[in-house]
């Protein structure tokens, strides 16, 4: 079946006369994102922490720093680039602590601008930062009594670098975080026990010694001078290896030094924290919980000086709004130089960003989750004020025959403008949905924004994939549920009209979720492509999982069918079925669509 089925009358004639029985109305009057009762601290009351969260969940947006004496080697090591994010160069290269030490002469901070660097981030609209105080290398950009590996004593700084960042950020009404590396440091002795059950690995002698010595003498006293000195709005803990809750336990009542502070989740011993941090992925679904998404705008967290893979302000604008429709935060990083330089590649962006937020701000700042489940062309955030909704439509695929449909919304539309210049669109009827009437050209080059006042709050009827007339059931990328891993994304790819699942990584999975009317028998065909032979994946469908060898296929993106076999729908209503690589020799794969073909 071709996906232009999906829009033929007869599809929308069966769909317009079964729909009012079959499909269920999602009324979804979100307000704040859900705080999850577990996660509250024991004394404190949900409204305490709305009011503790409520800077942060009206932010949106961030900026995260990853600065230190890895700038230096900048990802290269003796004349060869070491593979992963430049901020590992140390353990990926084995590093002796003594050499790596020495870079430290060069990172210099001559250009060091904090001023200009939180005027940047207010010009890209950020509200918070959050700066790297002491990263795995153990390296700390404060002035530390705790180890003198640090920026005052040990680099040609020869200065506190997080203390002008703090006044700097502060003096333009941007709240500010810290980051800090709590129970890994390659350089002072016993916190490079990666992996090791004694708790002395490492690579180098000097890196020997007992863990919790490790945190007695340099973790815990450096978190206490932090929160001391800067009495940061957001503590950022990373890596919790070997952090059990006795360990965690050392560190949670320092926390008390900053009254209303903000944590992730990534302290460890199974201390929730306030905020959940997917890394390099923004989640399928939004999370039960304030999240914050961390990426990179290339491919490294510290500076790499060969690290060209840019993505585009399109894209980035374009994560913004997907994260905010989700109702995440957006904590975007840049990596600068050992001088002091954020890379040229990362001003232009966020000045570009910039750009956009000061016309399409109000439709990031302080919004709630979409009402919708998907959109074929964007996203959607919600606020409202005084029983008022205001929808804003986040257009990535700007349609060109002058329609934008608006799938399932049941609300009656008071008013529908374009968010940049004001101009009032006409909403037509469209079959048993709404639609807008906009100009040919888009607006925005990036993202354009249209804004939707309701009349009463956002109801939303969610139409699910259904059989079409002749009882095939075609499941199309844009419907389908993406749930990346960390380092395993799964995304869209291909051509806006007809994009493909690009699917690189174990572990990520496909899911989707259909509607039939009654009982029957499919057999399960995936249009898939593998560019190597020996890949297999698994079709889970209930407690039945139907495993299948992908055929080598012409090109990455030359799709060949692939039978799973056949699953037996035992009742009328809402099923799932969910597409997963086989780990074992598993291997890269494309899927473009999923066609479940009736059987007698
Ligand atoms: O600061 C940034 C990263 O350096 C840090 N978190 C963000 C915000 C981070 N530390 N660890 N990780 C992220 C994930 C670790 C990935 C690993 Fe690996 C994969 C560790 C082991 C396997 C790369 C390959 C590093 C060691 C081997």
């Amino acid at each position: 079946m071709s996906p232009a089925a999906d829009s033929s009358p007869g599809y929308f004639l069966i769909m317009t006369r079964i729909l009012p029985s079959l499909v269920a109305i999602l009324l979804t009057a979100l307000g704040g994102p859900l705080a999850g009762a577990q996660t509250l601290p024991s004394a404190e009351s949900p409204e305490d922490r709305a009011a503790r969260l409520a800077w942060w969940r009206e932010a949106r947006f961030g900026l995260f720093i990853h600065w230190g004496v890895y700038a230096v080697p900048a990802g290269c090591y003796e004349g060869r680039p070491i593979d992963w994010t430049a901020e590992w160069i140390m353990r990926r290269a084995k590093i002796p602590v003594a050499t790596y030490q020495t870079f430290a002469q060069d990172f210099t901070a001559e250009n060091y601008d904090p001023e200009a660097w939180a005027a940047l981030a207010v010009e890209a609209g950020m509200k918070y930062m959050v700066v790297t105080s002491k990263h795995h290398d153990g390296f700390a950009l404060f002035d530390s009594k705790a180890s003198n590996w640090n920026a005052v004593q040990s680099s040609a700084a020869r200065r506190d670098l997080i203390a002008p960042l703090a006044a700097a950020a502060r003096k333009r009404g941007l709240r500010f975080g810290l980051y800090y590396s709590q129970a890994q440091d390659w350089t002072n002795p016993g916190g490079a026990k990666w992996e090791e059950p004694d708790l002395t690995g490492g690579w180098d002698e000097s890196q020997r010694g007992r863990f919790d010595d490790y945190l007695s003498a340099v973790s815990l006293p450096q978190v206490r001078e932090l929160l001391t000195k800067f009495q940061p709005d957001i503590f950022w803990w990373d890596t919790p290896t070997l952090m059990t809750p006795e360990r965690a336990a050392l560190f949670t009542p320092l926390l008390a030094l900053r009254p209303g502070i903000i944590t992730n989740d990534r302290l460890g011993g199974d201390v929730p924290g306030d905020l959940k941090t997917p890394e390099q992925h923004i989640p399928a679904t939004g999370l039960d919980y304030d999240w914050e998404a961390c990426m990179t705008m290339n491919d490294t967290w510290g500076f790499n000086r060969s690290d060209l893979n840019w993505k585009s302000t399109t894209t980035l604008l374009r994560n913004l709004a997907d994260i905010a429709s989700k109702g995440g935060n957006f904590l975007l990083n840049v990596g600068p130089t050992a001088r002091g330089e954020i890379p040229e590649a990362s001003i232009q962006r966020l000045r570009e960003m910039g750009r956009w937020m000061k016309v399409n701000g109000e439709s990031i700042y302080g919004t709630s989750a979409s009402p919708f489940k998907k959109l074929p062309w964007g996203r959607c955030t919600q606020k409202t004020h005084d029983g008022v909704t205001t929808l804003y439509l986040h257009v990535f695929e700007w349609p060109s025959d002058g329609r934008l449909p608006i799938p399932g919304l049941k609300s009656e539309i008071g008013r529908a403008t374009l968010l940049a210049s004001g101009e009032t669109l006409q909403v037509v009827s469209e079959r048993s949905d709404v639609a807008l009437v906009v100009p040919v050209e888009a607006p925005d080059p990036h993202v354009s924004v249209i804004t939707l006042l309701l009349k009463g709050p956002a109801l939303v009827e969610t139409i699910l994939p259904r059989p079409d007339a002749d009882g095939n059931l075609t499941l199309g990328p844009k419907e389908a549920d993406l749930h990346s891993t960390f380092g395993n994304v799964v995304q869209l790819a291909g051509p806006a009209h007809d994009p493909y699942i690009a699917h690189p990584g174990a572990e990520s999975w496909i899911g989707w979720e259909f509607e039939v009317s009654g009982a029957g028998a499919y057999e399960v065909i995936a249009e898939m492509a593998a560019k190597e032979a020996g890949a297999r994946y698994t079709a889970a469908w209930g407690k039945t999982k139907l495993e299948a060898e992908i055929p080598v296929s012409a090109g990455a993106t030359t799709f060949l069918p692939v039978s799973f076999g056949r699953i037996e729908v035992a009742s009328g209503g809402v099923h799932q079925i969910s597409f997963h690589p086989v780990k074992q020799g598993w291997k890269a794969v494309q899927l473009r669509r999923v066609l479940l073909r009736p059987l007698p």
